[in-house]
């Protein structure tokens, strides 16, 4: 079905036909707004930004581009096409008939993943909001602002999900996704990664890069889900996830890129040297990197979870590609997880595979972060430079799970505390670190021209030249 534009709300789930849920979210829009225009990107409400905006949830209609001001984004409710006599996919329920609504029974567990997802969604508009006055290009400042209009979108989709099936108590925690605040003492965002500040451009690709590959996964498990009113909307918002990804491989790709042009011009990889010439090192890159990964490796929840099992179980969430896997049901079976054996060692233990969901999809997620990894490095060798980055071991800086708060190396040796306690400040950015690169954001809005710490991108948005003028400031 195409989405409606005449609507207050451009929606495909014929909105006009259900007055109650209408007036509902009509009452929530302006609140959002509100929120938008508080939290959301700060001083840009006037912009002009070249967005794409989905018109209808096909192959033709999704990306449609065009100039608009933010605030004036038709944010909606688009869910994908419905599968015809879709079945549930695993569990105790395999093969049965999805879920057109809710069963009272599981009621509560899904209003809380649901509100898990959804408090994502703003939270990163908000770790986000000053990123645009240090933009390196405006290019980039294009992208930041496409991504924060989509994570504005996926909000509306978890709260679309709230107000049409869990009545008041859905309503009421639409309101409160709106209520908390990313880094807020008293009223966080639920999952810690999204409390992180994100206060320089290095962070924010390592953020995409990682943290929304997070959220790739997480929306898969969401997609196979028997409820299927989410499994449809989590199948649309994961075509637009696709470009935030986008942004963080090619972002480091393209800072790569740079410092790799500064160190062959200065004929030195002493960190002193490239920083002198406005680029950042490759270990200062390293301890990003080893921040943002460790840190999104937390989202996928504990090795061994009853939570887990029990999604699995009763048919409500499930793993990323599941018609890829043979056993469906997963009752027999387990897999090998390495823990702390208490006497700073490594243990094996063996955890029925239901329970171990979270580790499965925690190890595809680890695998497809590889492939950027060899992508970066295959430019650092390219240019006869003996650095590599790596992904740290998923044991270390844990804290949720079996790993939480052991002192191990990023190599997965456990240390001792004294050792992690003085050499953790060397594998993490450290506050000059974090100074320097700060030091490097000054603002680049000459249409065409990147900030010395980065290199121009390979191509345009939209076929578009690099040079075009992406967002027009007044
Ligand atoms: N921080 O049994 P466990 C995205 C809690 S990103 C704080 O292992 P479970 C996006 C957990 O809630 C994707 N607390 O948990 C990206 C539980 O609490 P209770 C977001 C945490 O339920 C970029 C306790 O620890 N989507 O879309 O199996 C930009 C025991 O843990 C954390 C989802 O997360 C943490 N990191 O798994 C924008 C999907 N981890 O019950 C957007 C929905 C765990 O003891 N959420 N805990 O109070 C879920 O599926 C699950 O809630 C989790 C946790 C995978 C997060």
């Amino acid at each position: 079905m195409a989405i409606d534009y005449q609507e207050r709300i451009p929606n495909n789930v014929d909105l006009a036909e259900n007055r109650v849920l209408q007036r509902a979210l009509e009452h929530w829009q302006p609140r959002f707004l509100d929120w938008w225009r508080e939290l959301g990107p700060t001083d840009f409400l006037g912009a002009d930004v070249y967005l794409r905006t989905a018109t209808s949830v096909d192959a033709k209609g999704w990306a449609t581009y065009g100039t608009v001001k933010m605030p004036d984004y038709r944010w909606g409710i688009f869910l994908a096409d419905a599968v015809p006599d879709r079945r549930i996919g695993f569990g105790d329920e395999f093969g049965k008939p999805v879920w057109q609504q809710v069963p009272g029974e599981h009621r509560s567990t899904l209003r809380r993943l649901i509100v898990t997802q959804g408090d994502t969604e703003p939270a990163s508009v908000e770790q986000q909001r000053l990123l645009g006055h240090t933009c390196p290009s405006l290019y980039d400042l294009r992208n930041l602002f496409q991504v924060n209009v989509e994570e504005g979108r996926h909000l509306w989709a978890m709260v679309y999900l709230l107000h049409a099936y869990f009545g008041r108590d859905g309503r009421e925690e639409a309101e409160e996704l709106l209520a908390r605040h990313s880094g807020d003492r008293d009223k966080p965002r639920i999952l810690g990664t999204f409390n992180e500040p994100i206060s320089d451009w290095l962070s924010f690709f390592m953020f995409t890069y990682f943290t929304d590959r997070d959220g790739k996964f997480q929306l898969k498990s969401l997609a196979e889900s028997s409820f299927d009113p989410l499994s449809r909307s989590c199948n649309f918002m994961l075509t637009e996830e696709a470009h935030h990804m986008f942004v963080g491989e090619s972002g480091i790709g393209r800072v790569v890129k740079r410092t790799l042009e500064v160190m062959k011009e200065i004929g030195s990889d002493d960190p002193a040297a490239i920083r002198a010439k406005g680029a950042i090192d490759l270990p200062t890159m390293q301890r990003y990197l080893n921040f943002w990964f460790t840190s999104s490796l937390d989202l996928f929840g504990a090795e061994n979870s009853s939570n887990a099992a029990s999604y699995f179980a009763t048919g409500i969430k499930g793993r990323p590609d599941e018609t890829s896997f043979e056993d469906h049901i997963c009752k027999e079976g387990a897999m090998t997880i390495d823990v702390p054996d208490g006497k700073g060692g490594v243990r094996q233990e063996e955890v029925p595979l239901r329970n171990a969901m979270n580790e499965a999809v925690r190890r595809a997620y680890i695998r497809d972060c590889e492939i950027g990894v060899k992508r970066w490095n295959r430019l650092i060798a390219k240019a006869g430079v003996a650095f590599e980055l790596s992904l740290p071991s998923e044991r270390f800086r844990r804290a949720i799970g079996a790993w939480a708060n052991q002192p191990v190396d990023p190599a997965g040796k456990p240390i001792s505390a004294e050792e992690y306690a003085a050499k953790l400040p060397g594998w993490l950015p450290s506050e000059s670190d974090r100074a320097f690169v700060k030091s490097l954001m000054q603002r680049v809005i000459a249409p065409g021209k990147m900030a010395a710490w980065i290199a121009p991108p390979d191509r345009g948005i939209n076929n578009l030249p690099v040079d075009y003028e992406y967002v027009h400031l007044h």
